[in-house]
């Protein structure tokens, strides 16, 4: 039986529509997780998933749910993503899975098509963590890994809580965050690297998540007069910061392998010309497939900054921000992706996620996998973001095939 064709151009246009809420001017999103603008995007879903008569749900970490009706009462079939993003994000980070979930429920109704399991398209909240800490933070509630409570407290650094901003944008949901009963996960998402790209590949059949850890420091040098001081009778927060960076460059280098570091948050205070720093607020994000690799790379970490702050005198203190091990997604779901794949024609290979994704929470509870399409330049987090619309409709294509396999398999 062939099956109904993804309609590639209405899949583009909506993540040009939904592109809007937010829109950068030059280009790219900004939509922030629980902000206005997260809150209209969330309405746009919203409506499209009742236009195409799906019983909605939010829960009570606002994490949204569209279920079209299967033949049987079976626990669903569920695909989705996020659609929050990043301060400089792109328009298909996130909102490509839940999109294309929405695409492939109004490609089945336009067939007639009716599953035996019902599908569910989520929305999860608070993906990115660029707010609110950790990311992935309305999965890790919804499969019980963070209690509710813990994340309705959470404060951004303006000290507003999740819960207040949920209620402000009308998305503190009613149903009760419980034992999720869902059959499967498949999450299509852009690959946000640049592997698919370099090696001219269509699909990436993707194994796992790697490891994550976050850290803030926080460094308490003393300010004084930068014309004054001798170099000598510094307490600079500043050089403490640089310092670190400059050593997990290093640290990489040298673990070679996957490991991977980043200084991507740094504030200093009162951050003036003909000031030394007396505070400097900074994050590390380091990550890698190997679970004990990342954990000798965080050790090396804190003893360099407690080196570091002893040499320059100044006070330093570290907050885990998140800290997930690597996972692996369910191989027999991993291998019915690859059997879909190789079925379209598609090019494709297994590979791991460089990105963290709320699939990763889902294989918690049940069998979980992901798709990755190619993204032009290998750039994310990142106003250029791109896919070409050929990859987008073909990832769409390739979900809707796994999805039907596992909706329609007997029990
Ligand atoms: O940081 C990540 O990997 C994801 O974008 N939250
Ligand atoms: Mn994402
Ligand atoms: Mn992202």
């Amino acid at each position: 039986m062939s099956l109904p064709q993804i309609n590639g151009l209405r899949l583009v246009d909506s993540l040009q529509a939904l592109g809007q809420i937010g829109a950068l001017p030059g280009g790219g999103v900004s939509r922030l997780a629980l902000t206005e603008a997260d809150g209209q995007g969330r309405d746009w879903v919203v409506a499209r998933m009742r236009e195409l008569g799906l019983c909605v749900e939010v829960d009570a970490i606002g994490n949204i749910f569209g279920t079209l009706p299967g033949t049987q009462e079976l626990p669903p079939v569920m695909v989705g993503s996020h659609i929050d993003t990043v301060r400089t994000g792109g328009v298909y980070d996130g909102n490509y899975g839940v999109l294309a979930g929405l695409e492939m429920v109004a490609t089945l109704r336009e067939a007639g098509l009716r599953p035996r399991r019902p599908l569910t398209v989520a929305v999860f909240t608070n993906e990115e963590g660029v707010r609110f800490q950790p990311d992935m933070m309305g999965s890790l509630v919804y499969v019980g890994g963070m209690a509710l409570a813990e994340a309705l407290a959470t404060c951004d650094t303006d000290g507003v809580s999740v819960r207040s901003e949920l209620q402000q944008i009308g998305y503190l949901g009613s149903v009760p965050v419980g034992v999720p009963q869902v059959d499967s996960y498949v999450e299509l998402h852009i690959e946000q690297g640049p592997v698919l790209e370099q090696m001219g590949l269509q699909i990436g059949v993707v194994e796992g998540v790697q490891g994550i850890s976050w850290t803030e420091f926080t460094v308490a040098g003393q300010s004084n007069h930068a014309g004054t001081t001798p170099m000598a009778l510094r307490h600079d927060a500043a050089l403490v910061a640089s310092q670190v960076a400059v050593f997990v460059r290093e640290l990489s280098r040298r673990m070679g392998g996957r490991q991977l570091a980043t200084v991507g948050a740094l504030r200093l205070s009162p951050n003036l010309v003909n000031v030394i720093a007396q505070q400097a607020v900074f994050t590390v994000d380091l990550r890698n497939t190997d679970a004990q690799a990342l954990a000798q790379a965080e050790r090396e970490l804190l003893a360099y900054v407690c080196d570091a702050a002893e040499a320059e005198g100044v006070a330093i203190h570290s907050r885990t921000l998140a800290r997930f091990e690597p996972v692996a997604f369910d191989p027999a779901l991993v291998d019915l992706v690859a059997q879909q794949a190789q079925a379209l024609g598609c090019s494709h290979q297994r590979m791991p996620s460089g990105a963290g994704h709320d699939a990763q929470m889902l294989a918690r509870v049940c069998p979980s996998a992901m798709i990755f399409v190619p993204s032009v330049g290998g750039l994310s987090h990142n106003v250029r973001e791109h896919t070409d619309p050929a990859d987008l409709q073909r990832g769409a294509q390739l979900l809707l095939q796994v999805v039907l396999a596992l909706a329609n398999r007997p029990s």
